[in-house]
């Protein structure tokens, strides 16, 4: 089949998606053929997990509502980290900005890019894929799709289906003892919205990775009275200030106590689980779905990739992240080499070895620092063979690095630092609030040159 008859399906636009599409019109634009590329996307915009929504459970069409991110988030590692290599932010904003934005000046920036190329048109919006088929004898993907706005289905062919859907949607919520009759507020991280509702508050956050850090954070500068994280497997172990603890796994609740795994117990108002997610495709078969937990390598993807049953099945963005945007970048460059034909796919015990080497290697990282190493190492491997513009990968994981133990030393003050870009060579300048005392979030006061007054 030639490249132009060949119909490549990709299945949601954020910024893993909009990668994919970035990649094949970076192609066309280089003179290649390219294939007649659709994107399903069920938000009514780009932009994936950056877009905001007040809304939680279910959206007006009654389907899941994807977002998890809330408001006054700030970026949690700084931008000259997830920069892209093709688009740089002095590009997009025309001037050098601080290094951690907030989410709509990020939001700004990856739509940025995907507006200039003129992408918007091969996006389906309110376009949510409920089922996907393969069929061995025609070789073809059924992509079976509700049209929201119209609540009708309907199927289509395609050669390569692109799982663009993300894994930071579907909460991973584990029950605890006694938590029916708690009498405040229970909720999942991707339900958190306004920290505000947390003021005055005692709040107890189980989970002790990103997402209890940062809503931690987020509710004491907001104003909550006291927050104690509870950990399963070890405590985040920084430099907390007197209002924050860290205990053992939460026992069981009665009332408004907490009791801890170390027989010590605590009253607090409101419970937070920033428990993880679900990697969760229930528009998949048994045969195609990628069942992983959230780590640097999910097995049975080929380069992280290509489901390796049936390599017409690609993943992008499925991994643990530290990089982010230049990842998803230099998989969709990868992959869409693949789908071209310019590049070849191994048999399928080639793969597996390939894949296994990787798994090895991820199993045997033993702290952050070698897990950021391990995560360049694979992006390294990912841009050797494709044309995305070289970037500095190892650069930017002694960004990573540095950024670890910014954290380490100062946890509410980390997002006052700058870095430099390993993309421009600007440093970035300092911004003008101190970011505990930036209550604005919005792109316009991020922007502004002005320092953001504190209210009387
Ligand atoms: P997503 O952004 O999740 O996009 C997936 C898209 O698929 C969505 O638009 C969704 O609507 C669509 N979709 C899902 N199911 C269907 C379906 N059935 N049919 C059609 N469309 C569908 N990363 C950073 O780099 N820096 C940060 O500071 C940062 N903070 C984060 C904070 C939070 C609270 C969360 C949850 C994540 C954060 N991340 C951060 C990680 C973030 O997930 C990635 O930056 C990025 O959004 C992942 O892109 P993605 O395209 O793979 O997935
Ligand atoms: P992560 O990074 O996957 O972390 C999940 C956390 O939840 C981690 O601390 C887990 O503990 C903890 N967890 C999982 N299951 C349980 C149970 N059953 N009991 C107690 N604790 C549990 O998810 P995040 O939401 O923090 O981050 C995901 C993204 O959102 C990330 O990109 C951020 O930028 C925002 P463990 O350490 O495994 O014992």
């Amino acid at each position: 089949m030639s490249i132009e008859n060949m119909r490549v399906a990709i299945l949601g636009a954020g910024p893993s998606g909009l990668a994919q599409l970035r990649a094949f019109d970076a192609a066309r634009r280089a003179g290649q053929a390219v294939p007649k590329v659709v994107c399903y996307e069920k938000q009514s915009d780009l932009g994936g997990m950056w877009n905001y929504t007040w809304r939680t459970g279910l959206d007006a069409y009654g389907e899941p509502v994807h977002g998890s991110m809330y408001r006054y988030l700030w970026s949690n590692g700084p931008k000259e980290c997830l920069e892209f290599s093709d688009y740089s932010f002095e590009e997009h904003f025309g001037l050098p900005i601080a290094s951690y934005p907030p989410r709509a000046v990020l939001r700004d920036y990856i739509m940025g890019r995907i507006e200039k190329s003129g992408l918007r048109k091969q996006i389906q919006f309110l376009h949510s894929v409920q089922w996907v088929e393969y069929d061995e004898n025609s070789k073809k993907f059924s992509v079976t799709v509700r049209d929201m706005k119209q609540d009708r289905m309907f199927t289509e062919q395609f050669d390569w289906v692109v799982v663009a859907t993300g894994h930071f949607s579907t909460p991973n919520v584990p029950y605890f003892e006694g938590v029916e009759n708690f009498p405040g507020r229970v909720l999942h991280a991707h339900d958190f919205r306004d920290a505000c509702e947390f003021t005055d508050k005692n709040v107890l956050i189980v989970g002790s990775s990103y997402s209890a850090e940062d809503i931690g954070t987020q509710c004491y500068k907001y104003g909550a009275k006291s927050i104690t994280f509870s950990y399963r497997s070890a405590p985040m172990g920084l430099k907390w200030p007197a209002a924050f603890s860290e205990k053992p796994l939460l026992k069981r609740v009665d009332g408004n106590t907490a009791y801890f795994k170390d027989g010590s117990s605590t009253e607090v108002d409101a419970i937070v689980l920033c428990t993880g997610y679900q990697h969760h495709f229930p528009f998949l078969p048994n045969d195609l779905t990628l069942r992983t937990h959230n780590r640097l390598y999910p097995a049975n993807l080929y380069k992280g990739i290509f489901w390796m049953d049936n390599p017409h099945l690609v993943y992008l963005g499925m991994q643990d992240q530290y990089y982010t945007f230049n990842m998803f970048d230099a998989q969709a460059w990868y992959a869409r080499d693949v789908i071209l034909g310019n590049l070849p796919l191994p048999n399928k015990e080639a793969m597996r070895q390939d894949s296994q080497r990787w798994l090895s290697k991820e199993e045997a990282t033993t702290c952050p620092e070698e897990d950021i190493d391990f995560q360049a190492a694979y992006i390294r491997d990912l841009l050797k063979p494709t044309d995305y513009p070289n970037f500095h990968v190892e650069g930017m994981a002694t960004l990573f690095k540095e950024w670890k133990h910014d954290k380490q030393e100062d946890i509410l003050g980390y997002r006052n630092r700058s870095y430099r870009s390993t993309m421009t060579g600007t440093m970035a300048p300092p911004h003008h609030t101190p970011w505990m005392e930036a209550m604005d979030d919005t792109l316009e006061a991020f922007l502004a040159r002005e320092p953001e007054l504190a209210e009387a």
